[in-house]
């Protein structure tokens, strides 16, 4: 991969990393990455993450805890005055009240929980200040997918988006816009109604892969499919084009190269500084249920997409920033979200399945220094289960409430009823699902997946609403946060 960032960037992360260690000296705090791909369910695992601590949730694993040493959470004003606030408020609100997941996020947002306790040990307690501050990022997970651009020249860009674009599982997707890359002429004149329509074409495709049936990953530029403030913004109109040599100046091609790598310095690449760069923990949600379901072709694209995104966070060693960065996330969660859609029976081969996602992301990255763990778990439980008899056989079910419009064969849901669900099993042998022989149009599961509405809260003796239940979300915060708490 080719050298990530100028030396400017390098000495400005440097400079940031150096100044946020002095300050922490005096009151700790730790920046917490929740990386995911869009719709990996981020929004909801920081919502409930926060919910669950400052509400004293359902917590045994998380040790801090379970032994009663966290005296206080609360939220508090974030750290980088210029990023908006996370709307914790509002998510906890429609996720509890109005029982609505929250909407794709459309910008980025920062919110600090500073969490009070008491150290185990007595030695601790007397060099501790007893108090830590987590800050965490929200962000829309498309923009994550722009990170290994900045690896990347034009022509490399290129080559990858065709490569990608003639696999059989987009070809029908990106016949257009190879129709109209295929007449442009790369060495005319840059034109820029030709440049719109190619931008304009090549968006269309993306979006298609992203739709539920073909539940596709890959799709960089992320900006082209969420561009938060620069919606309608010259910066996004460029395209890739067919490879071949480097255009002459005033051509198409150069034109499209100058507008690629000015997307990189100045979208890619500050998102990467002042977001990626400064983590010291990172969680990466997979959401692989919904790439099962759409077969082959969606999990090597995920598999893909996890392994490029993971690179970045590891690449290109020897330099000052790499050095300093490399050293700086020692722990890194890899999370099988949504477990609640199977029955605690699958858990353990969904994780087996996110687990072979990541090996081979990390194999290819160096994760050397670093804690790596995998689990599966659901930040917000939505379903139940239970047991229901079907002749002299009894099925695991799972019980919840199916968002309205979902489907299972003839039936669909009104959003109102509560229905017991057999969710169907993982395959034992994940191999399969990964040897590439299966084709790319069938479901490589009989897994029923639907979606369901979050979870009607219980209400406790004294009529006070319980917090947000879970899946292992204890372990996950045990593993990022507990060391810190100790
Ligand atoms: N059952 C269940 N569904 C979940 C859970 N977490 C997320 N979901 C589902 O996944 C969807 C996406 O979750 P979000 O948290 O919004 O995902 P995100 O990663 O923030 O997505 P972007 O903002 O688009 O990047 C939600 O609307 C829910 O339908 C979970 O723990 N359990
Ligand atoms: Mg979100």
């Amino acid at each position: 991969m080719a050298s990530l960032t100028s030396f400017t960037d390098e000495a400005l992360i440097a400079l940031d990393t150096f100044a946020e260690r002095a300050s922490g000296l005096f009151s700790p705090s730790l920046r917490l990455g929740v990386t995911g791909l869009s719709r990996a369910g981020k929004t909801v695992f920081i919502s409930s993450l926060v919910h669950n601590i400052v509400h004293g949730g359902r917590l045994p694993m998380f040790e801090a805890c379970k032994s009663g040493r966290i005296a206080r959470a609360y939220l508090e004003q974030q750290p980088d005055d210029e990023v908006p606030r996370f709307q914790y408020e509002d998510h906890v609100a429609s996720l509890i009240h109005e029982r609505l997941w929250p909407d794709s996020t459309r910008a980025i947002s920062e919110m600090r929980l500073t969490i009070e306790y008491e150290s185990a040990s007595g030695w601790n307690r007397l060099f501790s200040s007893g108090k830590l501050s987590i800050d965490i990022v929200d962000y829309p997970g498309e923009w994550l997918l722009d990170l290994p651009l900045l690896g990347k020249s034009y022509a490399e860009f290129c080559k990858d988006a065709y490569d990608l674009a003639n696999l059989p599982v987009r070809a029908d997707l990106s016949s257009e816009w190879r129709g109209l890359a295929g007449i442009a002429k790369p060495d005319g004149d840059a034109d820029e109604t030709t440049a719109r329509r190619l931008a304009e074409s090549f968006t269309a495709y993306l979006k298609a892969c992203k739709t539920e049936e073909r539940a596709l990953s890959t799709l960089p530029p992320g900006r082209f499919l969420m561009p938060g403030d620069l919606e309608g913004s010259p910066a996004l109109t460029f395209a890739p084009l067919p490879p071949g040599e480097k255009g002459r100046s005033g051509s198409l091609r150069a034109m499209m190269e100058r507008r690629y790598e000015a997307y990189k310095t100045h979208v890619v690449k500050p998102f990467f500084r002042e977001h990626i760069a400064r983590l010291d923990r990172q969680i990466v949600l997979i959401d692989a249920l919904q790439a099962l379901n759409a077969g082959a072709g969606a999990m090597a694209d995920l598999e893909r997409a996890v392994t490029e995104i993971l690179a970045c966070f590891r690449a290109g060693r020897g330099s000052v920033f790499t050095d300093l960065f490399a050293r700086k996330i020692d722990r890194i969660l890899i999370a099988a979200t949504k477990a609640d859609h199977l029955h605690h029976e699958s858990h353990d081969r969904l994780q087996a399945i996110v687990r072979r996602i990541a090996d081979r992301a990390i194999s290819r990255a160096d994760f050397s220094g670093a804690a790596v763990d995998v689990l599966a778990m659901a930040a917000v439980r939505a379903t139940r289960e239970g047991t229901i008899k079907q002749g002299r056989d009894t099925l695991p079910v799972i019980i919840g409430t199916p968002l309205a419009g979902e489907e299972i064969g003839d039936e669909e849901f009104d959003g109102k009823t509560e229905t017991a669900v057999f969710p169907g099993d993982l395959p034992s042998d994940i191999g399969s699902l990964f040897d590439g022989k299966a084709h790319n149009d069938a479901a490589l599961t009989d897994i029923r997946f639907v979606r369901f509405r979050p979870p009607k809260l219980e209400r406790s003796t004294d009529g006070l609403t319980l917090s947000l239940p879970h899946i292992r979300l204890d372990r996950a915060l045990q593993f990022l946060i507990g060391d810190r708490l100790a």
